[in-house]
């Protein structure tokens, strides 16, 4: 098949599930093209099979604003036709899937018919969507789309609750390469963020609200009251100045350390004794999985479909958005000793190949030959 992927090519988890699942399907003996704007983060070439289109906008001093949507557009239009695209699988409902409606229908113009696929990922739906002015393009692109798919039953549920859609979605959850992450820690990493033998806690997200950092920054401070710890914080965002100041006032400087946005966070995960996820809303948390595949237990809140990642008492421990002391509790039940510390580990590792991507991938690889079926008849 050759598939035309577009996404956001940056650090989130829509693009980075985006590249993998490109990855795997060239994997599989699939041509995959990438449209976006960006060269995605993580994208790497399988044999020739993967190549990236870059969407352009020029600056027309005539537009106060760069008509992005229109150019992806005309780009699709352009890949689809001189490369023979059979698909169209778009992340990320705006503006996305309404491009690739658009697009659809100049194709079809021309005598091609192409289906398209819109994936959820949650924030379009859970955030963005939110925003009254983009409902009527988010139900119309969604109802249009050949095939919808979410991340998680939670985001489904909630795509039926925000949305006046009818459609059926289909659950098809996020994924990992299992294989691709560290099996045990890395003594030199140790060595190098936990001297003294310390109990390694780790976030990683975008620093925006939603994640609420500073609760992370609080269920720390609750643990190293009660042993020795520190804490890596990886990725960055709008919240990270606020959340670096934080630490400040509370003399925690020494022992969490920011490293910013970093291309395979699995090197530095598999060296850590827990992730802490600590969202408002979270539709999948792809974080505390890319964790788990490393066998790191996750402390998380009960938010979206982070239940379904994170199985309570199995993969890691659960609760209420933002009661840090109950994060905290959680935090120290796990790291109590050696047994608790080793049973939580192997639950991480057995609930992360639930989510591997040999498991996963047939499930889209079935949606797409559904659609190019139905499209045809
Ligand atoms: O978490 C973010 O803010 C980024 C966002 C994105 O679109 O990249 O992540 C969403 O999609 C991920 C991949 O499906 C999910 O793992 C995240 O849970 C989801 N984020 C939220 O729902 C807040």
């Amino acid at each position: 098949m050759r598939i035309g992927i577009v996404c956001y090519p940056t650090f989130g988890g829509s693009g980075v599930v985006a590249t993998e699942l490109g990855i795997a399907l060239a994997q599989k003996g699939h041509t995959v093209h990438f449209i976006t704007y960006d060269r995605p983060v993580r994208l790497r070439d399988v044999e020739g099979r993967v190549f990236y289109h870059e969407v352009r906008v020029s600056d027309y001093p005539l537009f106060d604003y760069p008509p992005y949507e229109l150019v992806l557009t005309s780009k699709l239009v352009d890949v689809a036709e001189h490369e023979g695209l059979d698909l169209i699988h778009v992340h990320y409902a705006i503006p996305h899937a309404s491009a690739a409606w658009m697009a659809q229908r100049i194709l079809h113009s021309r005598g091609l018919d192409i289906p398209f696929i819109t994936t959820l990922h949650g924030t379009d739906i859970t955030l963005v969507g939110r925003d009254p002015s983009f409902e009527p393009v988010i139900t119309f692109s969604i109802e249009r789309s050949n095939g919808v798919t979410a991340v998680s039953e939670s985001l489904k549920q909630d795509t039926y609750a925000h949305f006046p859609v009818k459609r059926d979605i289909r659950v098809i959850p996020n994924f990992v390469c299992v294989d691709q992450y560290p099996s045990a820690p890395d003594p030199a990493l140790r060595q190098r963020y936990a001297p003294n033998g310390e109990k390694l806690l780790v976030h990683i997200s975008n620093f925006r609200p939603v994640k609420r950092v500073e609760d992370v920054v609080h269920v720390f401070r609750k643990v190293r009251e009660h042993m020795p710890a520190r804490l890596l914080m990886i990725g960055d965002g709008p919240e990270r100045q606020r959340v670096e100041n934080l630490c400040r006032q509370m003399k925690t400087c020494n022992d969490i350390l920011f490293l910013g946005k970093i291309t395979r966070p699995e090197d530095v995960l598999g060296s850590c004794d827990l992730f802490v996820l600590t969202s408002e809303s979270e539709s999948f948390g792809l974080a505390a999985l890319e964790a788990m595949a490393c066998s790191v237990p996750v402390v998380s809140t009960d938010t979206g479909g982070t239940p379904e990642v994170n199985i309570h008492g199995v993969s890691g421990l659960l609760s209420p958005v933002g009661d840090t002391d109950a994060m905290a509790a959680n935090a120290l039940e796990i790291l109590k000793d050696g047994t608790s510390i080793a049973r939580y580990r192997k639950g991480a590792w057995e609930q992360a190949q639930r989510f591997d991507v040999h498991n996963v991938l047939p499930r889209y690889e079935a949606l797409y030959a559904e659609v190019l079926e139905a499209i045809k008849a």
